[in-house]
């Protein structure tokens, strides 16, 4: 599958700092030190409805992992996948009375032109799980060899006790997980599992639903985990840098993904950071393609808005805290935007060594977003009350902005 084309990112003087970031996993924050090429891999859309704020934000979050990376004079590997046949998007297709791949083929083009707009920078890799089909069945079968994996009434299913590091990602107890499994894609429910949280590797062909050579495994589609898990070992390897997603999918998707990876490989972690942003609500509940509460960047795009903005309400949120969309926040953005823009289109300014320094140093600190535009304010105030000589200042403040933060101004 293709990507997205990418903007371009400019090179910043000085230095830039190695990401200190929170890791999921041990609760702390941990300082990363990726060889030459960071290995980043970031779960994608399932493409049955168009990106909303909270997709938009997730992404946010991992974009400025990259642009960290990036301005540290690494090479950013980059993976992300679309979960392209999956339960919510067969539903929402036969409820539309849609074709299941013209939706996702749909929803994957919109997905792709709003992370074009925001400046979101691609991944190197864009591989969507019908695509991945043929690199899931070994892992699967290879899984059922180990004896970390049995059948169900055709069905395939991970022992999650196959695993002695199950639980190390999310810390949840028994009935926490077992909760979260039941409300996301999980059945812990379902008669003859060994464990109720054990998720499902291989999905049996069903009656109407589309399905795919399973070698061994027999004609059928693939659970949702050993997704990711295939297209990221295949691509990156094991002991990648980052897993990233939104604070939803710690469990089960990348605490079932770490053990799936783990059990295969005889090697933990899968991930040196399991890394989650916090969810965005609308009218005081989660945005969710579910639920139907949604702002789409489309729409907003649309209506006129400048996609900067979009990206500056944003990064006015820092990327761990759950927080709620409003009309506020984005009129707050605009009059952000416009302020900035003015400063710089001025030919000289106060000297911008400092406030590089500072954007550097607040993203490099578990992507501290608010601050780095507070830094960039304090500049803006200084040009508009004072002024200053430098006429090179101007341009290091757009070029930081573009290069940090994906914002043109
Ligand atoms: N295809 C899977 C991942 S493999 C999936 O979760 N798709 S998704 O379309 O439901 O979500 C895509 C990304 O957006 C995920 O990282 C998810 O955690 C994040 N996300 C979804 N809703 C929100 C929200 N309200 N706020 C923040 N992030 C969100
Ligand atoms: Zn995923």
């Amino acid at each position: 599958m293709h990507a997205w084309p990418a903007s371009e990112v400019p090179a910043l003087p000085g230095q830039g700092r190695d990401l200190r970031i929170h890791d999921t996993a041990t609760g702390a924050p941990v300082t990363l030190q990726p060889g030459p090429v960071a290995r980043l891999y970031v779960c994608g859309i399932t493409p049955y409805d168009a990106t909303h704020m909270g997709h938009a934000a997730t992404y946010n979050a991992f974009d400025l992992v990259q642009r960290v990376w990036l301005d540290t004079k690494r090479q950013v590997h980059y993976v992300q996948n679309v979960t392209d046949v999956d339960d919510p998007l067969l539903e929402r297709a036969e409820r539309d009375g849609l074709d299941w791949t013209a939706l996702a083929e749909q929803e994957t083009k919109l997905f792709r032109e709003d992370m074009t707009a925001l400046r979101m920078l691609p991944p190197r890799h864009y591989i969507g799980a019908v695509e991945a089909i043929p690199g899931i069945v070994p892992l699967v079968e290879r899984l059922r060899e180990l004896g970390a994996a049995y059948d169900l009434e055709g069905d395939v299913y991970f022992s999650v006790e196959s695993d002695p590091h199950f639980g190390e990602v999310s810390h949840l107890d028994a009935a926490a997980m077992r909760l979260l499994s039941a409300e996301r894609g999980g059945d812990p429910d379902r008669p003859g599992k060994k464990n109720p949280l054990d998720p499902m590797l291989w999905m049996a062909a069903r009656e109407g639903e589309p399905s795919w050579d399973g070698g061994s495994l027999g004609r059928g589609r693939p659970g949702w985990h050993i997704e990711c898990v295939a297209i990221a070992l295949d691509r990156l390897g094991m002991g990648f840098d980052v897993q990233g997603g939104g604070s939803d999918l710690a469990f089960p998707h990348h605490e079932m993904g770490a053990s799936h990876a783990q059990v295969l490989t005889g090697e933990f972690p899968m991930a040196k950071a399991y890394v989650h942003a916090g969810m965005v609500a609308l009218d005081g509940e989660k945005m969710s393609k579910s639920k139907g509460n949604l702002v789409f960047v489309s729409r907003l795009r649309r209506d006129g808005v400048d996609p900067a903005a979009i990206r500056l309400a944003l990064h006015a949120h820092h990327y761990r805290s759950d927080w709620e969309w409003t009309d506020q926040v984005l009129r707050d953005a605009v009059a952000r935007l416009e302020r900035w823009r003015a400063a710089v289109s001025r030919p000289d300014g106060p000297a911008a060594e400092d406030m590089v320094e500072a954007v550097r140093a607040a993203l490099a600190d578990d992507l501290n977003a608010p601050e780095a535009l507070a830094a960039v304010d304090r500049w803006v105030a200084r040009q508009e009350e004072a002024g200053g000589t430098d006429g090179s200042a101007p341009g290091v403040v757009s070029r930081t902005v573009d290069a940090l933060l994906g914002v043109a101004l």
